[in-house]
């Protein structure tokens, strides 16, 4: 089986390295895909370095910052185009537990998507200021009520996808590009007929660098939903 991590990165010098190989020591099956948008930073030289030395590290470089949501697009299509099983998503700033990998690896047997879920059991997040937590916990009842779609943590963007998952979706007809992306993958995955489960994980907020959450971001996810939703019932999902 050949399994593939995903991570996006901008400005993440403080925590590229670190984070895989953490990753690499949950399981040596799982190689890394990284995803640099021209980080003023510098992390995308450091994975220069970081992939020539270690075969099971890949890069992409794109020109600029382009978002998270095409970012991971391109990441399923290089994924897709190799002989990848198992493809996962995960950001850089160890916001998410890499431990939880070996928890996917289990999982997935049973599954085809395996989501790493904030809202399982209570709220599991660390160290985010109230109105931050508040605006996620409520944008996901909204998300769930407006799709449908039963799966708690509809904006998390750690998780697990069999390859079959990504194969069925049209990414190219992948519109949005912050949380409404991990929202619309999620949805594509439900109402295709994937099986799809949650496991719960404590999210950290990161130590080092900064977040590019924007006000953009959240609009985009407000009326991405009813888009969903109308693809969907006009059979065009
Ligand atoms: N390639 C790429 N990565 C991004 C972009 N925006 C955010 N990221 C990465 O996506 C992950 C999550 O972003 P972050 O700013 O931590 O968002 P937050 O956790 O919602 O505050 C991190 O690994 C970021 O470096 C982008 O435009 N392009
Ligand atoms: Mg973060």
């Amino acid at each position: 089986m050949k399994a593939l991590v995903i991570i996006p990165t901008y400005n993440e010098k403080g925590n590229i390295a670190e984070i895989i190989s953490q990753v690499q020591s949950v399981n040596p099956v799982f190689e890394v895909l990284v995803i640099d948008d021209n980080s003023p930073d510098g992390t995308g030289k450091l994975l220069d370095e970081l992939s020539q030395n270690d075969r099971k590290v890949h890069v992409i470089h794109r020109p600029g910052k382009m978002g998270l949501g095409t970012a991971y697009v391109t990441g399923f299509k290089w994924a897709l185009s190799r002989d990848y099983d198992l493809i996962c998503e995960m950001d850089a700033d160890f916001s998410h537990p890499p431990k939880t990998l070996a928890v996917y690896l289990e999982k997935i047997r049973d599954f085809d998507l395996v989501i790493g879920s904030r809202y399982l059991n209570g709220v599991n997040v660390v160290n985010w200021p109230l109105k931050r937590l508040l605006l996620s916990y409520f944008a996901n009842i909204y998300a769930r009520v407006v799709t449908g779609v039963p799966v708690r943590d509809l904006t998390s963007g750690f998780k697990c996808y069999r390859r079959k998952v990504l194969e069925a979706v049209n990414l190219d007809r992948i519109k949005s590009n912050g949380y409404a992306f991990q929202i619309e993958m999620h949805f594509n995955a439900y109402y295709k007929g994937f099986k799809v489960t949650e496991v719960p994980i404590i999210f950290e907020e990161r130590k080092v660098g900064q977040s590019k959450m924007s006000k953009k971001i959240v609009y985009e996810a407000v009326w991405m939903v009813w888009r969903l939703q109308w693809l969907r019932l006009t059979r065009q999902l």
